[in-house]
């Protein structure tokens, strides 16, 4: 009985050994997934696309927490953006599940972009609308209402409603929502964060393009990320 008994241990342990052997070689394990993040995903930046001096300015960092550690590299995180090119990862810092991917610029105004780990097994979507304070894809009067009404009751919600990025939420906000529409006729922003389904890895000819969607329009699809030689 006792030799079966340590035969059976020495077995379990054996086992366990190859099982940390085998999750220790997968850099990103299958159904990893996000349970953290900032900017949370399809977070909808609504502040003005510049700073105070005038430079670009919104979602350039982003911190990312899995259920369980995970082994990344600049080549295995992939940003896309509904405007190209799509802004690049400056740099990748971190480790276990907790992670900070540094991007070389902002989003352009009105663009959706996604950062997309594990070959798109996790991916994030956030978006820039300048001043589109109620969400609804389009920037208008109705914004200027909401953020006056907002001033009123001195909500200080700065993801909501500071729209001029200065840390407060004043008239000031309005007033420069306000010129901005006068001034900008047109926001109709495209790339819904809502209708993003996933980043997509399509190929044509030899070359592969990343982008949104649920299937490449033309080409087979590959798996994310991919380069020229995914698609030979
Ligand atoms: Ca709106
Ligand atoms: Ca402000």
């Amino acid at each position: 009985m006792t030799g079966s008994k340590w035969t059976w241990v020495s077995s379990v342990l054996v086992i366990t050994f190859v099982n940390f052997q085998a999750q220790a070689q997968e850099a990103f394990p299958t159904g990893t997934q996000i349970v953290w993040s900032d900017p949370p995903d399809g977070h909808i930046d609504v502040g003005q696309a510049k700073d105070a001096g005038g430079r670009p300015d919104g979602i350039a960092i982003v911190y990312v927490r899995f259920d369980r550690p995970v082994e990344l590299t600049v080549e295995s995180v992939v940003v896309a953006s509904t405007a190209a090119p799509a802004p690049q990862i400056e740099s990748l810092s971190g480790g276990g599940s907790e992670w900070v991917v540094l991007l070389d610029g902002p989003l352009a105004a009105g663009e959706t972009g996604a950062v997309a780990f594990g070959g798109g097994a996790a991916t994030l979507v956030f978006a820039s609308r300048p001043g589109d304070v109620n969400h609804d894809g389009t920037t208008d009067e109705t914004d200027v209402a909401v953020l006056k009404d907002a001033v009123a009751r001195d909500a200080q919600d700065l993801e909501a409603f500071d729209f001029d990025r200065n840390g407060e939420v004043s008239e000031d906000d309005a007033k420069a929502l306000q010129e901005f529409v006068q001034q900008n006729t047109d926001h109709h922003w495209s790339g819904d964060p809502t209708k993003l389904e996933k980043l997509t890895c399509c190929c044509a000819g030899t070359e592969c393009s990343q982008s949104f969607g649920s299937h490449c329009a033309a080409g087979p699809e590959v798996a994310c990320p991919c380069s020229g030689g995914n698609c030979s």
